[in-house]
């Protein structure tokens, strides 16, 4: 198959890249590199030496034999430039990765809450006009968030697969309905996942577009079959306050001997998925699209659901790290219930890597290798959900000052 991967610099998209040119596609990356200079403007780097985008390629071929394709384009300005590259390329799949992604960075000021809206909303849109002004038959795989469901109210009942049945008392009887499962985020990145929902089902609807999104959870782990087989190949692990996921972040926290920085009681259970098998769910999703006319095909993309406390204590066991409790810079509940319902991909053949067969690898060959790039002082997450809320940083003026 031929397919465009938008976003394939990021930390999903190369090693999907790497995968799918591995298994024999023609793979090309679009991407305007806009997460490298949020790094520059945030002063954080990856804690593992990722290389330019050309040294990646010319690695990749050196190794694998393999030539993948590179675009700089910036999906959500450059429509013109999009339109034309669809009609040249005419892929058959398109991996819709390139969206700003997290969720503190997207609450951190109005500039960014403006920059998440902006840039995520006019990339999926111009993607999906692009498509239907072109003609190309691309069929699209687009990355959500189980974060679109929210956190708590389905209770003990799992969430579905993006659609809820819902019945309503009407004078003529009882109605019964397949709804989209109501929308719930919790930021303003969240919000605009919940936002592409909607420009999906209506092109899919109107134009006929074949759509399969992946409302993924939190995805752990660095690396892949094919990131270790080169180290100018290998994925990027961020560990800041902003762009650093919770899991990955205990990780490097208990490697450099840094309390574990849970966020208020901890009770928040998340959904969670390794590396691994996001690439493997990708090639499964541009295996088996839906058909034109179909609604969006949604899949829940996840393997296990965890407490953040108990990710904590877990990683404390294996290495000794103290845990800390610190003043919640979210707003969120303090515990949640989470049952997901992920059957569409057991049944399509995923074998989930569970947590017990990667954690410790990862805190060996990852954290501990790269401990020595790690900058302290971009540890504590400082974004906070509403202006005045309480912070770690008060706890954090009893830290030495390189510390901090
Ligand atoms: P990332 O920030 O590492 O990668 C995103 C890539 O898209 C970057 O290389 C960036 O430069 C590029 N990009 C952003 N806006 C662009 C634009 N306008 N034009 C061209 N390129 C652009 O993020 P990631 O962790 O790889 O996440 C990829 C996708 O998966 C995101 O949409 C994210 O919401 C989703 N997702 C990620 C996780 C996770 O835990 N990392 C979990 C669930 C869903
Ligand atoms: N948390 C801590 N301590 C930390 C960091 C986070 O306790 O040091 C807590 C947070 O408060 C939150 C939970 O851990 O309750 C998850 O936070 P996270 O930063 O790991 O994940 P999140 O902000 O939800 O975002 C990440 C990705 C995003 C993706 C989402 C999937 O950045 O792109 O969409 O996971 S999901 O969470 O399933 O919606």
């Amino acid at each position: 198959m031929r397919v465009l991967v938008l976003g394939g610099d990021g930390f999903c998209g190369w090693p999907t890249s790497l995968y799918l040119s591995d298994r024999g596609h023609d793979v090309t990356v679009l991407d305007n590199l806009s997460r490298r200079k949020i790094d520059i403007d945030l002063e954080v780097d990856s804690l593992t030496p990722i290389v330019p985008i050309g040294e990646r390629l010319r690695a990749w071929k050196e190794v694998s034999g393999r030539e993948i394709g590179f675009v700089g384009i910036d999906l959500a300005t450059e429509y013109d430039r999009l339109a034309s590259l669809l009609l040249d390329m005419r892929p058959d799949a398109i991996v819709h990765f390139a969206e700003q992604r997290a969720a503190p960075y997207s609450m951190r000021s109005e500039k960014t809450k403006r920059y998440t809206v902006d840039n995520n909303v006019r990339a999926t849109h111009n993607l999906l006009t692009a498509i239907v002004d072109t003609g190309v038959d691309a069929s699209i795989v687009h990355l959500g968030t189980m974060g679109v469901y929210g956190y708590g109210w389905s209770g003990s009942a799992p969430i579905p697969e993006g659609y809820l049945t819902v019945k309503v008392d009407t004078p003529d009887g009882e109605l019964e309905r397949e709804i989209l499962h109501p929308a719930n985020p919790g930021s303003v990145y969240h919000m605009t996942k919940t936002l592409d929902q909607l420009l999906f089902s209506f092109y899919a609807k109107n134009d006929k577009l074949r759509i399969t999104d992946l409302h993924q959870g939190i995805v752990w782990g660095t690396q892949t079959d094919q990131t270790v087989r080169d180290e100018r190949l290998i994925n990027r692990f961020d560990y800041d306050g902003d762009y650093g996921t919770v899991l990955n972040r205990f990780l490097m926290q208990a490697a450099i001997g840094h309390p574990l920085t849970v966020h208020g009681t901890g009770g928040q259970t998340r959904a969670f998925i390794h590396i691994k098998d996001t690439v493997r769910c990708i090639e499964i999703a541009i295996e088996n699209p839906p058909q034109p006319g179909e609604k969006v095909l949604v899949r829940n993309q996840m393997t296990e659901t965890h407490r953040v406390l108990d990710l904590a204590k877990l990683i404390s066991d294996i290495t000794g790290a103290d845990v800390a409790h610190l003043p919640n810079p979210r707003q969120e509940a303090d515990e949640n219930e989470l049952l997901v319902r992920n059957d569409q991909f057991l049944a399509l053949g995923l074998e989930p890597t569970t947590l017990s067969e990667g954690l410790l690898s990862e805190v060996t060959d990852i954290a501990a290798k790269y401990k020595h790039r790690a900058d302290l002082r971009k540890i504590i997450a400082r974004s906070v959900w509403r202006k005045g809320m309480e912070t770690a940083e008060d706890l954090m003026s009893e830290l030495p000052s390189d510390k901090r």
